[in-house]
C-alpha cells in the first residue's frame, strides 16, 4: 500500500475525519463561493447545521449544468493566481467543464493516484507505460504524477499512435500500463496481429478506466496482454482519475479514497439516499479540495456501494463497476438498456469477441437497434467467409443459428429484440487512444 495508515484506517476513525473535513468544507464554500452561499440560503441551511456526513441530504446537489453556468472560473474558491493548474473534461456529453487545482490539490491528486497504482500492482522502481491522453483531459497527468510519487519510472506516451506504443512496450519492457480498456483491447489486437504472444509482453498489470467496461473486456485484455487488469475510476469535476481504485487482491469493486471524496448513492428520480448495495446515481462531496470544492456533485454514473470488508485490508468503501452514465442509458421501446448489459451477454457466447457497436435508428415511431458484433477468428476460419454480409449469414446454416442464438440471449436477458449483424474479426471500430463510443444513435441526427 502506498499509504497504509490512511488506507486501513478503521471505519469509525475514517468517519470522524470525514465529519471534521465536511464541517470545514461547507463553511469554506459558504464563505468563498457565491454560488454555494446562494444555494444554501435558498435551501434554508446554515453551514453550522452540517455536523457530519449524515447531514449531507440537507444540502442541495451540484450538477454539471452549474459548472457550465459558471464557465470558466465562477466556482473557484480561491483567486485565479492561486490556481496552479486547469483541466477540462473531455466533453463526452457536451461543452467541456473547467476545473482548477491549487498546489495542495495537485499533491492530493498525485497521492490518490499513487495509492491507486500501488493497489493495482505497481511498485517503486517499476516502469509505467502511461497511455492515457495528456492535455486538458485529466487522465494522462493524473497517472503521471501518481506514478512518479510512487517512485516509478513513468513513460508519458499519451494515447494514440499505436505503432509507436507497440515499439516502446517491446523495447522499454514496462511492468504496468495505464489506458482506457478499449485501447488496451486495441493494443492486445495489435500484438496478436504481429504474432507477439502474451508471455513475450513484459506487462504484468493494467490500470484501466475512463469509460465503462465489464468482465468480458477484463478477460480479453488479461488474456491478450498477459496481465492482471483492474479498474480505476474518476472524473475531472472531483479530481480526475484516482477517485476510486479496484485492488488486485479483491478484483471486486473499487475502493473510493473516501478521506478525500465522500460518496453517496441516490435514487436517480427522487435524489433520496439509497441503502448500501442498491444501485443508483453516484454523488460525491470533495472533503479536501481547495480550488474547486463541490458539494454533492451528481456524477450521473450508475453503481452501488459496499462496506463489506475487503480481502486486501483496505477499509475504504467500495463501489461496483459503473453500469453507465444516465446519459448512456438507451430507452428502446420503453426498456432501459445500458451498453454494458449487452457486453455482459456477449461474454457468455463463446463464438463472439467483445467488440461490438449498437446502432439505434427510428423507423416511424419504433426504435430499432442493430447490434454489430465480431465473431472469433475460429468461427471466421470455419465459415471461410470473406464478408459476413446478411446474405452470407442467411445462406450459412451455422452462422444463421449463431445469429439467432445471440438474438435470443439478448432478448431473454435484456428484454429487447435487436437485429444482430455478425462481423468479421477486426471490422468493428476500435479505440484509437481514448474513450470509445460504442453507441451510434441515429435518432438524434
Ligand atoms: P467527460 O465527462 O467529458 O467524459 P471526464 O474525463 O471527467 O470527462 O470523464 C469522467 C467520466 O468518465 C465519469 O463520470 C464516468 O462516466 C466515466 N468513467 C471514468 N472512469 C470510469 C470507469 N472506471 N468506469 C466507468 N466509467 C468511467
Ligand atoms: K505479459
Ligand atoms: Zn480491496
Amino acid at each position: 500500500m502506498f499509504n497504509p495508515e490512511l488506507e486501513t484506517l478503521p471505519q469509525n476513525q475514517l468517519r470522524k475525519l470525514q465529519n471534521e473535513r465536511l464541517q470545514r468544507i461547507v463553511r469554506y464554500v459558504y464563505e468563498r463561493v457565491p454560488f454555494y452561499r446562494e444555494a444554501l440560503d435558498r435551501a434554508g441551511v446554515r453551514p453550522e447545521e452540517i455536523k457530519g456526513v449524515e447531514d449531507l441530504p440537507k444540502l442541495p446537489f451540484t450538477r454539471k449544468q452549474d459548472l457550465r453556468d459558471h464557465y470558466p472560473f465562477g466556482l473557484f474558491a480561491v483567486p485565479r493566481e492561486q490556481v496552479a493548474r486547469i483541466h477540462a473534461s473531455s466533453g463526452t456529453t457536451g461543452k467541456p467543464t473547467v476545473v482548477g487545482y491549487t498546489r495542495r490539490d495537485l499533491e492530493v491528486f498525485a497521492e490518490v493516484n499513487a495509492r491507486s497504482i500501488a493497489a493495482a500492482g505497481g511498485r517503486p522502481g517499476m516502469l509505467l507505460h502511461n497511455a492515457y491522453g495528456y492535455g486538458l483531459f485529466t487522465g494522462g497527468l493524473g497517472l503521471h504524477y501518481g506514478g512518479e510519487k510512487l517512485g516509478m519510472t513513468v513513460v508519458p506516451v499519451s494515447g494514440g499512435m499505436t505503432e509507436r506504443q507497440i515499439t516502446l512496450i517491446l523495447d522499454f519492457k514496462p511492468d504496468v500500463i495505464s489506458c482506457t480498456p478499449s485501447y488496451a483491447q486495441t493494443l492486445a489486437d495489435e500484438f496478436r496481429k504481429r504474432g507477439v504472444s502474451p508471455e513475450e509482453i513484459s506487462l504484468k498489470y493494467a490500470i484501466l478506466g475512463a469509460e465503462p467496461w465489464t468482465e468480458a473486456i477484463r478477460e480479453s485484455v488479461e488474456a491478450g496482454l498477459g496481465v492482471k487488469a483492474v479498474n480505476i475510476y474518476g472524473l475531472s469535476e472531483i479530481i480526475g482519475p484516482g477517485v476510486s481504485q479496484e485492488c488486485l487482491e479483491g478484483q471486486a469493486g473499487s475502493h473510493i479514497w473516501e478521506d478525500h471524496f465522500y460518496p453517496e448513492v441516490v435514487d436517480p428520480d427522487t435524489g433520496e439516499p439509497l441503502p448500501e448495495g442498491k444501485e443508483g446515481v453516484l454523488v460525491f462531496t470533495t472533503l479536501t479540495k481547495e480550488a474547486m470544492p463541490l458539494l454533492r456533485y451528481w456524477t450521473g454514473d450508475i453503481t452501488y456501494l459496499t462496506r463489506e470488508p475487503c480481502v486486501c485490508g483496505r477499509t475504504h468503501v467500495r463501489m461496483g463497476p459503473i453500469r453507465g452514465r444516465t446519459d448512456d442509458m438507451l430507452i428502446i421501446r420503453g426498456v432501459n438498456v445500458y451498453p454494458t448489459q449487452v457486453e455482459e451477454v456477449l461474454r457468455l457466447i463463446e463464438e463472439l469477441e467483445p467488440h461490438y457497436q449498437l446502432v439505434i435508428t427510428r423507423e416511424g415511431t419504433l426504435d430499432e437497434v442493430e447490434l454489430k458484433v465480431e465473431v472469433t477468428e475460429a468461427v471466421f476460419r470455419r465459415v471461410g467467409a470473406e464478408v459476413l454480409s446478411d446474405e452470407v449469414v442467411e445462406a450459412d446454416h451455422y452462422l444463421n443459428q449463431l445469429r439467432a442464438k445471440v438474438q435470443h440471449k439478448i432478448k431473454d436477458t435484456i428484454g429487447v429484440t435487436m437485429r444482430v449483424t455478425l462481423m468479421a474479426p477486426g471490422t468493428v471500430p476500435r479505440s484509437e487512444g481514448g474513450k470509445l463510443r460504442r453507441v451510434v444513435d441515429r435518432r438524434k441526427l
